[in-house]
């Protein structure tokens, strides 16, 4: 058995075909994702060096035809000749996979985590890699194809730094739909890592682009820094972001707090410089903290007694944007997209690190104590608000027998996975959407009243709100803590709205309620925009529609049409489209055109909506001209 099992171990050491063979097991997959993710594991083995205290910073430069190269100042990786396997050091953590750590077990490494696979897999999928190695004076070289060497590593001339560099240029034979690389892409992972890892120079230079684009991150800050990015744009309660930074039995913590006067709780989690997005051992000991400290501190205040109902968590945490981070020697990653810390050790250090410190700047900071132990008196006054406001709706029944609005046209079928609903402003469009619907599976739920902006609203208004009301009870998951995804009725929730300035603004404001208050349905990828045609174009007995200027343009090229042999109707609205028309351009699932709404960068969403929602009104003005703001661009 142990026999066996130390075979299979060699097998696995031995070549890198079974990366080619299963590369998505190994980096996740040959998608645009994995691609970049080559990029990252070759950074993190420069980060790490940079932990370790040898390299202060790391260079990535896309090259022209996508050719990687990642430069750092570290000490190099050792080329003297391994004395098991009678190679470089170099070739054997490039050819040989997990061949890392072994040449430096004092060093606290932070790679190695979700796919952390090391550079060889970077090798085995790339169509060559090169390495440049700078120390003890002199420069080493070696080149590899398909992840074998050319030849072996060797002495190409002097230097007096040290470092390694590493070019490489992924297989197209692999990631077979891109090997082209997002700059921006690129740019978002490294700001998180320069954020996560203070003191750390990160460039990236797309040298694609003429003149060359670069950005440079350097944090002094940390997660403090972190903190202030993401609350960009938004009205602080405490002028300085409050900050802890301790190790305790081998574990790192880093810590940042700072609340607004928004309703929204923004916590980001990372282990390991990974991020955590279901959460785990760190996150708990920070909320479990928090309340607890806060408590004690409104307790001894004037507050107390203005507190309808004793502090929940959610309370204290109402308005806080943080972001807790934890460099952990083994980490264990759990949950269905191996996204949760599992540590338990992890909980009771965060928890002692944030009790301690948290006390201390409560202590010392009087005033902006008082403003976080007033925001918790208006969020526990709020909360008990909603819960009667949906007991009133609950006994008023505004709703039918069966708990549904009035105004919803229900389905037929009961299989929410086969049922859509359609979400559609305005009382005449919502009429053709009836008319015009397969009644079999599509249900209309047309919209009427004032519609409010949820990110300047407290959460009762919010939900006892006559426009959105409708909306929580034709859905059926309920909302914020009490929202079940088990209980959606439809599994395609589409938003129908006109091309124009309005149907964007309703359109933004409906993505704004769903983000902020059911946001796993948009994670789950139930939200969908309905894009209805902006032209039909008649010639020759024949219709067609056409979705914007460009789209119009391209099928009276492909046809051929005179202008004048054309006839160009431009719908203003929805409400212009007979029953048959609706059905056949924005409804027919054969022929519709309809964009899922995607949540890939909360950071990202997050600033989008403040922006777009929030008080400040230059940075809204600077981002609609920035992005000329269009349904394309709501497909965050
Ligand atoms: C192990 C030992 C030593 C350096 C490194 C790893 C190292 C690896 C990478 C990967 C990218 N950049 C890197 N920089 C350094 C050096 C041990 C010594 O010099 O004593």
């Amino acid at each position: 058995m142990n026999e066996n099992y130390s075979a299979d171990q060699i097998q696995i050491l031995k070549g890198l075909e079974a990366v080619r063979l299963r590369p998505g097991m190994y980096i996740g997959s040959t998608g645009p994702d994995g691609l970049h993710h080559l990029v990252y594991e070759i950074v993190d083995n420069s980060i790490d060096e940079a932990l370790a205290g040898y390299c202060t910073e790391v260079k990535v430069v896309i090259e022209k035809g996508d050719v990687i190269r990642v430069d750092d100042n570290g000490r190099g990786i050792p080329v003297d000749i391994h004395p098991e396997e009678g190679v470089s050091a170099l070739e054997v953590v490039l050819t040989k996979l997990h061949a890392g750590g072994k040449f430096d077990k004092n060093s606290y490494k932070v790679s190695g985590g979700l796919h952390g696979v090391g550079s060889s897999v970077v090798n085995a999928l790339s169509t060559w890699f090169e390495a440049t190695v700078e120390r003890q004076g002199k420069i080493w070289f070696q080149r590899f194809q398909v992840g074998d060497p050319v030849a072996p590593c060797k002495e190409i001339g002097d230097s007096d730094r040290t470092g390694t560099s590493i070019r490489f240029q992924a297989d197209p034979s692999i990631f077979t739909e891109t090997t082209a690389y997002t700059f921006d892409i690129l740019a978002k992972r490294l700001r998180e890592l320069a954020f996560l890892n203070k003191g750390i120079r990160i460039r990236l230079q797309d040298e694609r682009e003429t003149p060359v684009k670069e950005h440079d991150f350097f944090f002094e800050g940390g997660v403090k820094s972190f903190v202030e990015y993401l609350n960009t744009n938004k009205n602080k309660l405490h002028d300085e972001v409050i900050y802890f930074e301790k190790e305790r039995d081998g574990v790192m913590v880093e810590i940042a707090l700072e609340w607004n006067d928004t309703y929204i709780e923004n916590i980001f989690s990372f282990a390991n410089n990974i991020n955590t997005r279901e959460g785990g051992t760190h996150l708990i000991g920070l909320k479990s903290a928090l309340t607890r400290t806060i408590n004690v501190f409104l307790n001894e205040s004037k507050f107390s007694k203005k507190m309808p109902e004793p502090l929940s968590g959610e309370d204290a945490r109402e308005g806080l944007t943080a972001v807790v981070s934890v460099k952990v020697p083994n980490p264990q990653f759990e949950g269905q997209t191996k996204g949760k810390l599992g540590n338990s050790e992890v909980k009771g250090i965060v928890e002692q690190v944030v009790n301690e410190g948290l006390q201390e700047y409560l202590e010392r900071h009087p005033k902006e104590t008082e403003k976080i132990l007033e925001k918790c008196v208006l969020a526990a006054t709020a909360r008990v608000a909603a819960r009667k406001a949906r007991e009133n709706a609950r006994r008023k029944n505004p709703f039918e027998s069966n708990g549904l609005p009035g105004k919803l046209a229900d389905c037929q079928e009961r299989d929410p996975a086969k049922c859509e609903v359609y979400i559609v402003e305005g009382d005449s469009a919502g009429g053709s959407a009836k008319m015009g619907r397969d009644r079999a599976t599509q249900a209309i739920l047309p919209l009427w009243g004032k519609m409010l902006n949820v990110e300047k609203t407290s959460p009762d208004k919010v939900i006892s709100n006559e426009k959105l009301l409708p909306v929580i009870q034709t859905l059926g998951t309920g909302v914020a803590d009490s929202f079940d995804l088990e209980k959606l009725r439809y599994h395609k929730v589409i938003i129908m709205a006109d091309a124009d300035v309005d149907g964007s603004h309703i359109r933004t404001l409906l993505l704004t309620f769903f983000f902020r208050y059911m946001k796993d349905l948009v994670e789950a990828g139930h939200i969908y925009i309905a894009m209805p045609p902006l032209y039909k174009l008649s010639f020759a007995k024949q219709v067609h529609y056409a979705y914007d200027e460009a789209d119009r343009e391209k099928i009276l090229a492909e046809f051929n049409i005179a202008a004048d042999k054309v006839s160009i109707q431009r719908y203003k609205g929805l409400g212009e489209m007979n029953p048959e028309q609706l059905w056949e351009t924005t409804m027919n699932p054969m022929t519709r055109n309809i964009i899922r709404v995607k949540l890939d960068d909360a950071v990202e969403a997050d600033s989008i909506f403040t922006i777009l929602m929030g008080d400040l009104v230059p940075p809204r003005r600077k981002f609609i001209e920035d992005n000329a703001l269009t349904v394309a661009n709501l497909d965050i």
